[in-house]
């Protein structure tokens, strides 16, 4: 596995699922069956764009967290009732490919910038980068006003008795963000210590939900004072007019890529491969923001709305793929995380 600097490169630049169908007219039509891990808006939207130029295929589209979908796919092995995995964090995507159940796509990357096409490099043209968005903290400045609290600045400020019961995030077994966050700490500060901060954290949380964007939804309904979770999806809130405050993390952040994916004996791969090359198409990636999906395209031509998180901006960790994006390292942090954190009440 080959692992390189992605800093530089970006510096260069409830989960209940639903059911969606776009239905074609034609008689004899494919079929693509694909879990989408992005915000339910965003999947509904590339649903209908695809059947708007394909009204041959016949999209049939669960959304699903990341992790709940690798689990998925691990089951259906050698039978995949799915054919493409589109979007979510990366890491996932990557273990899938390490564990032979994605295919190459043999897709054209060059239009994609360095973070994107460097997934492609690791899993051997396996799964290819969508979008990337940054980890952060967000509070609901309402909350911690009447709480009289000052709000956190840095991921330590978290373990502060002073937010108990007022911290929500995901479960990194169920949620992409929420691994994304706990490999973060890891890199941050080492893995011994990111288990002790991590159960410290966990004195002050509320509950552990299964999707990552839930927490961000919370804090901006008023629900609990502060979320963990990416930076793009706080945006899309705070813009709605939510009383949410974001912060990048003093001691820096992590970051994710999101990514594509054939599942490895797709049913409908022609269908599959033609879903990959509308996905990272520029005109389709500049169509997020009509939805609220404030992540930055990987298509170097797609438009950057102005409303999503400067990566170039915020103090981004070296984010390692190929070793956070690994089964055997996710095996054993989400383990250690099982026994040393731990959910006290798992969904
Ligand atoms: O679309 C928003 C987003 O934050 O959700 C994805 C996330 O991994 C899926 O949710 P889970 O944490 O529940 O797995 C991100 O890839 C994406 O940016």
């Amino acid at each position: 596995m080959k692992k390189f600097g992605i800093v530089p490169l970006l510096a260069l630049v409830a989960s209940t699922s639903s059911f969606t169908i776009a239905a074609s007219t034609t008689a004899n039509a494919d079929e693509l069956n694909l879990v989408c891990s992005a915000e339910q808006d965003w999947c509904d939207l590339m649903v209908a764009a695809f059947g708007a130029e394909h009204d041959d295929i016949d999209v049939l589209m669960v959304r699903k967290s990341t992790g709940e979908t690798l689990a998925q796919i691990r089951a259906e092995a050698g039978n995949p009732k799915i054919d493409v995995w589109w979007g979510g964090t990366g890491d996932p995507h990557l273990i899938a490919a390490e564990e032979g159940l994605s295919q190459p796509s043999g897709v054209d990357t060059s239009e994609l910038l360095g973070w994107a096409q460097n997934m492609s490099q690791i899993s051997e043209g396996k799964t290819v980068g969508i979008y990337a968005g940054a980890l952060g903290i967000a509070y609901n400045a309402d909350i911690l006003k009447k709480l009289n609290v000052e709000p956190p600045q840095c991921w330590a400020d978290l373990e502060d008795p002073r937010f108990f019961g007022e911290i929500q995030v995901a479960n990194p077994n169920s949620s992409g963000t929420a691994y994304t966050e706990l490999a973060t700490f890891v890199q941050l500060f080492g893995e011994d210590q990111a288990m002790v901060k991590l159960a410290a954290i966990g004195k002050n949380v509320n509950s552990y939900t299964k999707s990552g964007s839930a927490p961000s939804k919370a804090a901006a309904r008023g629900e609990t004072g502060v979320s963990i979770g990416f930076m793009h999806d706080m945006v899309n809130l705070a813009a709605q007019g939510f009383p949410l405050k974001i912060v990048a993390p003093c001691e820096g952040t992590g970051y994710e890529v999101g990514a594509v994916s054939i599942i490895n004996g797709a049913k409908n791969e022609d269908a599959a491969k033609k879903w990959v090359e509308f996905s990272l198409r520029a005109d389709i990636q500049s169509r997020g923001p009509e939805v609220g999906s404030f992540q930055v395209p990987s298509n170097s031509n797609a438009k950057v709305a102005p409303e999503s998180p400067d990566l170039a901006s915020i103090k981004l960790i070296d984010y390692d793929f190929a070793t956070y994006g690994s089964s055997e390292t996710r095996k054993r942090l989400l383990a250690r995380w099982d026994k040393e954190v731990g959910d006290p009440n798992p969904q």
